[in-house]
């Protein structure tokens, strides 16, 4: 990424036709340059922060390019925290693109992905985690994940981070003031009391660390998989689900040979549900790789869903599939979809009861039980982050997850230090670990990886 000095302009709109697009310009000529090709009643140069002028932007020559609305926001009160102009422009791909021309020709640079954003947090407008939740905040696809980011914007987590970590920053100063005085033998520290007020960052820490289970699903959504043998009707109440025909269904095994995924929000939560190639040996090479990328379906979904055609009994593959995931994903929610239950005459007895499953019995031609399913699907994810609701912070982030199970970490290891009546220096040093790694999270300790890594996600103009 560019230094701080350049001026960057980028269209922060979408690009397509439209009433407006904005085009922002940041830096320390960003208003200079704008003024430069800006032809109004006012002079920009001279414009004070918070207002709106009305002109014309012109090309090099003086030729009228478009009408637009300046709206000037001077250092430090903008978003970036330098000068900034955002210019609205008539909407349209041509019209925008060569406004954004007309501006770059007066020593403006293209921004690059997240640079605003990036210049917000280097001029400590925002701290890391915050300058995260504006990307998080624009790419979130539900209620969940809106909320979640808006709080994080908002500085939540952030302070408890500070909280957290300034308690820590207290006690390794104390501990470090007690090395220097270490000939005199004096003891500023009640060892009891410091293992204490470890023990208690740790278990907020853990605490912390434990809403990553649904901060990762409001963020990312649920998946679930719709599994079983061929002709099952995975697709079809994949559509049933999505009440539309999405997936293709017809009366020969084997139709799904790839898997389909398509999103649908219940109660605020996006669930990512999966259409699968069914579960059988088969000598079709198409069909064959089908079925190992169901394997990898299952292995990283949060819900499988067996499929079961009610008319047969359960095979012994359908068995031996539920005794898989009971084995190996026993975290995984299972639930045996009983299908075509419209076709009740044939129906077979399930003869089985899958432990910490359910079974709901549905058809995805008549759409009964379709209700049920989707209810079951919301009790899985729901049930499980009520446990935590209490705790008002969510981890959403991985970055953030890995960051505090380090710092938890670091703190173990001193406090074993501690018990174990080591020197002091060995408590301390795993102390500032600690104490880097909570940091890392709002952006006190950073590398030029971290950052680049971060904004580099971001869409252009943001
Ligand atoms: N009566 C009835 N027929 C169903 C039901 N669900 C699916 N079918 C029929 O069963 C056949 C197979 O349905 P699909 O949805 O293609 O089954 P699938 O499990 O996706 O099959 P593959 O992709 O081949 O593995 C189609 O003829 C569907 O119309 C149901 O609930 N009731
Ligand atoms: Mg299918």
């Amino acid at each position: 990424m560019g230094h701080l000095g350049d001026t960057i302009a980028a269209i922060a709109t979408p690009m397509g036709e439209g009433a407006i697009s904005v085009i922002r310009v940041s830096g320390e000529s960003a208003i200079r340059n704008v003024a430069n090709r800006f032809r109004g009643k006012h002079n920009l140069a001279t414009a004070k922060s918070h207002t709106v002028h009305f002109g014309r932007i012109v090309d090099v020559r003086g030729n009228i390019v478009d009408d637009v609305i300046c709206t000037i926001f001077l250092a430090p009160t903008s978003f970036t925290g330098e000068d900034t102009v955002e210019v609205s422009c008539h909407g349209g791909i041509h019209v925008t693109r060569r406004v954004l021309e007309c501006l770059l020709e007066t020593g403006t640079r293209p921004a690059e992905p997240g640079e605003f954003t990036q210049r917000a947090f280097l001029n400590g407008k925002l701290d890391l985690s915050q300058a995260e939740a504006v990307a998080d905040l624009i790419q979130a696809q539900s209620d969940k994940a809106y909320m979640a980011s808006l709080d994080q914007l908002e500085g939540t987590l952030s302070k408890r981070i500070r909280l957290i970590r300034d308690q820590l920053v207290k006690s390794v100063g104390l501990l470090e003031l007690e090395l220097d005085f270490v000939e005199e033998d004096l003891e500023l520290i009640d060892k009891k009391k410091f293992e204490q007020s470890i023990e208690s960052v740790i278990s907020a820490i853990e605490k912390l660390l434990y809403t990553y289970k649904y901060g990762k699903v409001w963020r990312e959504g649920v998946r679930v998989a719709l599994v079983g043998v061929p002709n099952a009707g995975k697709s079809s109440l994949l559509n049933a689900l999505l009440h539309e025909e999405r997936a293709i269904v017809t009366d020969i095994p084997g139709t799904t040979r790839d898997f389909i995924e398509e999103k649908i929000t219940i109660s605020g939560i996006l669930f990512r549900i999966i259409d699968t190639a069914g579960l059988r040996q088969t000598e079709d090479s198409i069909e064959q790789e089908g079925v190992k990328r169901t394997w990898k379906v299952v292995q990283t979904s949060d819900i499988i869903v067996l499929v079961h055609d009610s008319t047969n009994l359960l095979t012994n593959e359908e068995l031996e599939f539920l005794d898989y995931v009971r084995m190996n994903h026993p975290k995984s929610g299972l639930i045996l979809a009983n299908n075509k239950i419209d076709l009740q005459a044939n129906k077979a007895i399930v003869d089985i009861k899958i432990k910490e499953g359910l079974i709901v019995e549905t058809s995805a031609i008549s759409h009964e039980g379709i209700k049920l399913l989707i209810g079951e699907l919301e009790k899985q994810v729901l049930d499980k982050s009520q446990i935590e609701s209490k705790e008002s912070v969510t981890i959403t982030n991985e970055r953030h997850y890995s960051a505090l199970l380090r710092t938890k970490e670091g703190l173990s290891s001193s406090l074993e230090s501690s018990r174990l009546k080591e020197s002091g220096e060995f408590i301390a040093l795993d102390l500032r670990r600690a104490i880097d790694a909570i940091g890392e999270i709002i952006g006190l300790v950073t590398t030029e990886d971290i950052l680049d890594n971060i904004f580099s996600k971001f869409c252009i103009g943001k």
